[in-house]
This record gives structure tokens, C-alpha cells and sequence, in this order.
């Protein structure tokens, strides 16, 4: 179904580390035309990584396809460090990969974290971005956090809510974050790999409108789940690193003349739509599309079909 919505499987000309001043070493690779439109894509959590179908978005006649692990997850290293990881500093490695690549503007495609941080990417540096594809909006609120750490996606999922909190006593739960944040950044590895996967797997069982069990197998897996839940639950646990509750809806007029698509799927437990609702009005350009038959992931075929159409729309930009 996927491969007659995305475009062929390809593999990528380059790959490479890029070094931060501060001890992380930054996986990056290119595909598709070497010469053709930049696009960066920013893959979700924090901690996700990213995959060769995510490639997969864009027309690689015409697109130069760039995707990074952000810092600790994927093939990045060292694996997991929370060390010297905050979003400042993911926003630099942005800046600093795109210096490093010689490119003067591209076009930004995040999807749920992603998609913050691509709107922060965009405000601290608008003049870089020529287009924005932001898909499954989170916006970091506090109500954002709690709805999908305690009270609110815990009503649509009561199975898999039950399988997250069940690890943690009951005196604890009324911080899930915190409870697990002990857990997570813990000395004992075992307890760290206790903890990370059923952490993981609340995101796999809620991810979809229609479950995937080979995406939440994937997540299962022991170095994925790590990385994903250590550095989730750091960021979460410190709000994003953000100063202010509405930051970006509040510096959403600094990116405004920037050619914006909003995509999000109606059914989006993980991240509700209303979210992109908001966004769009606070960007009056932008076009807003709720899918209607999608969840939280970028791969259910509606959502994938739209996604593949916005960056063909952009494609002459
Ligand atoms: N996390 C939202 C997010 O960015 C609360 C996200 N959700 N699932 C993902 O990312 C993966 C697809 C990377 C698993």
C-alpha cells in the first residue's frame, strides 16, 4: 500500500558524522539530487531517529534529501546521552549542518516533535527556510504534556495506559514523568531497559488509527526504546527547555510570510488537532489539512498521500 503512495526505495549518496563542539558526533545523510531543492526532514519524540522511509516523502529528482539523528538517538553518538542535549542546542546542529553541507535555504518537513522543532528552527532562523511542511503539531504546552502523560489519551488507550503506569507504584503515579525520569536516568542498566520499554511502547500502541504491529516491534527494541525514552522524558520532564508555556504559538508571527503547510490526522490521540487548528490561525498563510482517516503517524496511507502532495505542491518554490 505505502510503495505505491511514497516514492521508490532509495539509498542515500552520503552519509557522514558531523562533531559538536561539545562531544556529540551528529549522523547525517543525503539522497535523492545531488543539485536539486534542499529539504531537511526532522524526525519525531525527541529520540526517534529517523528511517530510509522518510526519504521516501520526496520526489528525489528533484529534491537534495537531507535527514539527521538528532543528538543521542539513532545512529548518532554517543547513544542516549542527555549530556549537552537541550533544544538550543538541537536548533544549533541544524544551523551547523547546514553550514557544513553549503546550503543557503531549505525547506523544513517535521512531524510531531518534529514539527516544534521545525517551527523553533524557522523562528530563531526564518530567513533559511523557504517552506514548511509540519505535520501531527505539538506544541509543548503544559496541557500538551499532560494529556498525553495523565489524563486525556489515558481515555481513548485504557489497555496500554494500564500497561504504562502497571511498572510504576501507585504512591508515584500521579507524576508519571517524574516516576519514570528516576528510572530512566537510573545507574542500573537494567532498570534504565525496564523502564524504556513500556515507556516505548505507550507510544507504539497509540501511534496509529489502525495499529501496525511491525512499527511496534520496531519500537521494542531495546537500543530504540533507550534512546527514545531517555531523551523523551528529558525533554518533557523540562517542558521542552522552553521559557514560556505558548512560546511558539506566541512567536508564530516571525514566521509568517513563510510558505506553510499544516497537516495533522483527525484521529490523533498522541497529539489532538486542535493543536494544528491553532497553529494555522495563529499563521494565517498557512494551509491547514485535517486528514480524516489518520492517527498520530506519518504513515498511515491518507496522511502519507497528503504529505507526498504538499512537498510535489512545493516543488517549484
Ligand atoms: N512524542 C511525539 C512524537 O514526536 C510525544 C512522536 N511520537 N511518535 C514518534 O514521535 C515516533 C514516530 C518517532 C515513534
Amino acid at each position: 500500500m505505502l510503495d505505491r503512495i511514497l516514492y521508490p526505495a532509495l539509498t542515500a549518496y552520503d552519509a557522514g558524522y558531523l562533531q559538536t563542539p561539545d562531544g556529540h558526533e551528529i549522523y547525517y545523510e543525503r539522497s535523492g539530487n545531488r543539485q536539486g531543492k534542499p529539504a531537511l526532514f526532522l524526525h519525531g519524540g525527541p529520540g526517534g531517529g529517523t528511517s530510509p522511509l522518510q526519504r521516501r516523502f520526496f520526489d528525489p529528482e528533484i529534491y537534495n534529501i537531507i535527514l539527521f539523528d538528532q543528538r543521542g538517538c539513532g545512529k548518532s553518538r554517543p547513544h542516549a546521552s542527555l549530556e549537552n542535549n537541550t533544544t538550543r542546542h538541537l536548533i544549533d546542529d541544524i544551523e551547523a549542518l547546514r553550514g557544513h553541507l553549503n546550503i543557503d535555504r531549505w525547506q523544513i518537513f517535521g512531524g510531531s516533535w518534529g514539527s516544534t522543532l521545525g517551527i523553533l528552527y524557522a523562528q530563531a532562523h526564518p530567513g533559511r527556510v523557504t517552506e514548511l511542511i509540519l505535520r501531527g503539531i505539538f506544541l509543548m504546552r503544559r496541557q500538551d504534556i499532560d494529556w498525553y502523560y495523565r489524563c486525556g489519551a489515558s481515555r481513548f488507550f485504557p489497555e496500554a495506559w494500564q500497561a504504562f503506569i502497571a511498572p510504576i507504584p501507585e504512591e508515584e503515579r500521579a507524576d508519571m514523568i517524574a516516576a519514570y525520569y528516576r528510572r530512566l536516568t537510573a545507574d542500573d542498566p537494567e532498570i534504565v531497559a525496564a523502564a524504556a520499554r513500556p515507556w516505548a511502547m505507550w507510544e507504539a500502541d497509540t501511534l496509529a488509527l489502525r495499529p501496525d504491529k511491525g512499527a511496534a516491534e520496531q519500537m521494542k527494541a531495546p537500543a530504540f526504546a533507550n534512546a527514545f525514552a531517555r531523551i523523551e522524558c528529558h525533554y518533557f520532564i523540562n517542558k521542552g527547555f522552553l521559557e514560556r508555556d505558548n512560546r511558539l504559538l506566541e512567536d508564530a508571527h516571525k514566521i509568517r510570510d513563510i510558505p506553510a503547510a499544516i497537516l495533522h490526522g483527525r484521529y490523533d490521540v498522541i497529539c489532538p488537532s486542535d493543536s494544528a487548528y491553532l497553529l494555522h490561525k495563529a499563521l494565517p498563510q498557512s494551509r491547514l489539512e485535517i486528514i480524516e482517516a489518520s492517527g498520530h503517524s506519518a504513515f498511515e496511507p491518507e496522511i502519507a498521500r497528503a504529505l507526498v502532495a504538499v512537498t510535489d505542491r512545493f516543488k517549484n518554490l
